[in-house]
């Protein structure tokens, strides 16, 4: 399979906060370099992406928030800021005005929602490969008639549409469905089974009959992204009906997740071109998961995906380290 990956990830590394201590964060540069050296040693065919396109970024988010993403180094470290990493600290909460503030501190509040993602210098590069690489992947995929996969980091699908959080600024997977429908797919799917909700996927889409987006995630009562998630989340306006969310709870079972899959796929079955939000962290041994799949799964979930015969673009989100990241992901892929 043609892997598309670039080493511009490699200057975005900070600490995040986790249950109220700052620790080194768990969305690592090695995450990318374990995976991309498992599908080397697995003679997988490498590719960079293509220069991203700008109009693509501004069909998914606001230009005003990628401008912001591009920007925000510099003016933190305009400000007079010298602390390692840029970061919001207040979110417009319940009842605050919903107003763009002026300085950089309360820009990067206002346009994200969670403390565990931070800017450094070299985020820009990172976020900017990372949606290039989306983007040449459903180029790929449609060019070629055959799936690629988009080494993807840092990962996409919590970011919404003006707003990071969740390791995720730029949301890769909504770039590339964005990109399916532009170049004349009728109907896109987005199948997110990754351990959290794509809360972002979901927000970019949710008014949209063109995208139908399904996600077997973790209940939200019980994990992160917490306010978004549930089961009656169906679509909204004209988009009803066009989002499914499988919440499992936290422990759930192998066979309640593939059981979850095969709902998900039903819904799936009239898309004409498929987009696979492929975290991995749902891994028995995944740092930050709870559920309990093994290598081998990763080969049934990726034969039960392909059996929908649709083109598909493979989309790398989260999946944390462990001595089987790699494994896991070369097993996906062989079996796809
Ligand atoms: N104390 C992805 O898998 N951090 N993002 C939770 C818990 C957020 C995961 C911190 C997890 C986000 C792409
Ligand atoms: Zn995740």
């Amino acid at each position: 399979m043609l892997i598309i990956a670039s080493d511009d990830h490699r200057g975005h590394r900070y600490r995040e906060l986790h249950n109220g201590e700052m620790v080194d964060g768990f969305e690592r540069p090695e995450r990318a370099d374990i995976i991309a050296s498992a599908l080397r040693a697995a003679g997988h065919e490498f590719a960079g992406p293509d220069a991203v396109d700008r109009e693509l970024l501004g069909r998914v988010h606001t230009i005003g928030y990628i401008e912001l993403l591009e920007s925000a180094w510099d003016r933190w470290v305009a400000a007079g800021h010298t602390a390692p990493a840029a970061m919001g600290f207040m979110w417009p909460t319940r009842g605050f005005r919903d107003r763009e503030p002026a300085d950089i501190v309360g820009l990067l509040g206002r346009h994200s929602f969670s403390a565990d993602t931070s800017i450094v210098p070299g985020t820009w590069a990172a976020v900017a490969s990372s949606a290039a690489i989306a983007m040449t992947a459903a180029d790929r995929t449609i060019d070629d008639g055959a799936t690629a996969y988009g080494l993807c980091r840092p990962p996409g699908h919590h970011a919404g549409r003006d707003r990071f959080g969740g390791y995720c600024f730029v949301n890769n997977a909504a770039v590339a469905a964005q990109r399916l429908r532009d170049r004349g797919i009728e109907r896109v799917g987005v199948l997110d089974v990754d351990y959290h909700h794509g809360n972002g996927t979901q927000e970019i889409f949710e008014s949209r009959r063109d995208v139908v987006c399904v996600s077997i995630h973790a209940d939200p009562t019980e994990e992160f992204p917490w306010f978004a998630g549930f089961a009656d989340e169906r679509g909204v306006g004209e988009g009803e009906g066009a989002n499914l969310n499988l919440p499992l709870p936290r422990g759930a079972s192998r066979s309640a997740w593939f059981d979850a899959l095969s709902t998900g796929l039903e819904r799936l079955d009239s898309v004409d071109a498929l987009v696979v939000s492929l975290g991995v962290d749902t891994f028995e041994g995944d740092p930050l998961g709870t559920f309990s799949l093994t290598t081998d799964d990763y080969g049934r979930m990726a034969s039960e995906i392909a059996a929908l015969g649709v083109p598909t673009v493979l989309v790398q989100e989260g999946g944390y380290e462990s001595d089987d990241l790699g494994r896991n992901v070369v097993t996906f892929l062989g079996h796809h």
